[in-house]
């Protein structure tokens, strides 16, 4: 049955491919480096030299990519960093982009 179909296909298409969301992490003036190293190690599971180019980069340009995720664990990596750098009195901002 042609609507049986239809209806299976946009059902894989949902399961198969959730949208995808990109978290930035942002710069600021009082956030150690030492404390983005260890963020994006412990929430983004990077390696240390990869975890210290990619602060770096937020440094020099403003913002840079920590990961890219489906919605709810992107926006809990957000909420996990803000909290975190918040405990330990930093004012560490991420934000999150639709990876279209
Ligand atoms: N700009 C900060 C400093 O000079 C370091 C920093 C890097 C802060 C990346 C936030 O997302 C950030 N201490």
């Amino acid at each position: 049955m042609k609507e049986k179909i239809f209806y299976e296909e946009e059902e894989k298409i949902s399961i198969d491919k959730p949208d995808l969301y990109r978290v930035y992490l942002l710069n600021d003036d009082y956030t150690t480096m030492d404390f983005v190293v260890y963020v994006l190690m412990t929430i983004f599971d990077k390696p240390k030299v990869e975890a210290t180019s990619i602060m770096l980069y937020v440094h020099r340009h403003g913002k840079g990519l920590a990961g890219i995720y489906p919605k709810e664990i992107a926006e809990t990596k957000v909420y996990q960093v803000e909290s975190l750098a918040r405990a330990h009195g930093f004012p560490l901002k991420c934000s999150i982009e639709k990876n279209d």
